[in-house]
């Protein structure tokens, strides 16, 4: 047996004992679900982006706000940002799963998020600087896309995205791509950085690109989603990734095994059964200790812990 089949075994990500730590029940207004949330930290304070499903079925963000990241949050008693079909007629059915991207160049936060237009799902940009104004970029990719996040500077001049379509050429599978753009409005050199794998693979059917990348001294770290297609539905797990630190199309390491999966009740069975789905982690520099943020079962938000130098180890050693 290998040492990273034993290393998965050893648990790089601990769940907090307090899981789920938000859920339908403790929001200030009646919603289905609250799930996959965008998550920064701005002065010591943790600020989720959340997607609440309200009881239509259709997303909107709320946002929660923890002095300690875990405990005694503070949710705003109204939605931050709607979805608005009069003058965004992708976002019809929603907006939903917001990556979080500070640009130091722009000084502003960065999100890609879902619009969920009548022709699929697809890739919006917004931005804002204080979480209470959005501006939104429109839509940059079309549809099946999402799963989407930049990188927080230019490359060559050129800003650069992950996303992940999906075409029918491959049945459906989908595989992570890279986009660049001048201006983060027109988007092009699109190529295939990371693969779904084939066959009895955790990641065989689709993957998708979780938490924005993180910058290391070895390599830009991403995690990812995989989904394995069984007989009584999928499985959506994680999986780590490095990309090279110049040149993110070149992929350094590839993880073989997910790194977490559903395994608690409360990622087993849901809305969703058996899935955890990431949007936002943050690293805490001092510590070097990452909080992931997590939708268990599409359900309700979760947070597990993990070192930086383990995520990294595993990938490397
Ligand atoms: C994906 C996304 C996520 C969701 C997951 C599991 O395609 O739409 O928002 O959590 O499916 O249902």
């Amino acid at each position: 047996m290998d040492k990273e089949l034993f290393i998965k075994k050893a648990n790089l990500f601990h769940r907090n004992p307090a899981n789920p730590i938000l859920d339908a029940s403790t929001w200030p207004y009646k919603v289905n679900s609250v799930f996959n949330p965008g998550a920064i930290e701005v002065n010591g304070e943790t600020i989720l982006l959340v997607r609440v499903e309200d009881l239509r079925g259709i997303s909107h963000f709320t946002i929660a706000r923890s002095k300690n990241g875990i405990s005694d949050w503070e949710i705003e008693p109204h939605p931050v940002m709607m979805p608005e079909p009069e003058t965004h007629p992708e976002e019809i059915w929603g907006i939903e799963d917001p990556r979080i991207m500070w640009i130091e160049e722009k000084q502003s936060w960065f999100i890609a998020y879902t619009a969920y237009s009548r022709g699929g799902p697809l890739v919006s940009l917004a931005e804002t600087k204080d979480f209470k104004t959005f501006k939104r970029l429109g839509p940059v990719m079309p549809p099946e896309d999402k799963d989407a996040a930049l990188f927080p500077r230019r490359f060559n001049g050129r800003w650069i995205m992950l996303h992940r379509p999906v075409t029918t050429y491959f049945q459906g599978r989908g595989h992570i791509w890279l986009s660049f753009s001048p201006d983060m409005k027109h988007w092009g050199d699109h190529q295939i950085i990371l693969e779904a794998r084939d066959g009895a693979w955790w990641d065989a059917h689709k993957i998708g690109l979780g938490p924005p990348p993180i910058e290391t001294s070895e390599g830009w770290l991403i995690l990812y989603h995989g989904v394995r297609q069984t007989a009584s539905g999928s499985i959506y797990r994680l999986g780590l990734a490095l990309l090279d630190l110049n040149d993110p199309r070149k992929v350094v390491k590839r993880g073989d095994t997910w790194v977490f999966g559903p395994e608690e009740p409360y990622e087993r069975v849901g809305d969703v059964d058996n899935v955890v789905f990431s949007c936002g982690w943050i690293h805490d520099r001092n510590d070097d200790t990452i909080r992931m943020y997590y939708g268990a079962a599409d359900t309700c938000i979760c947070m597990a812990e993990a070192k930086l130098k383990d995520l990294l180890d595993y990938l490397l050693k």
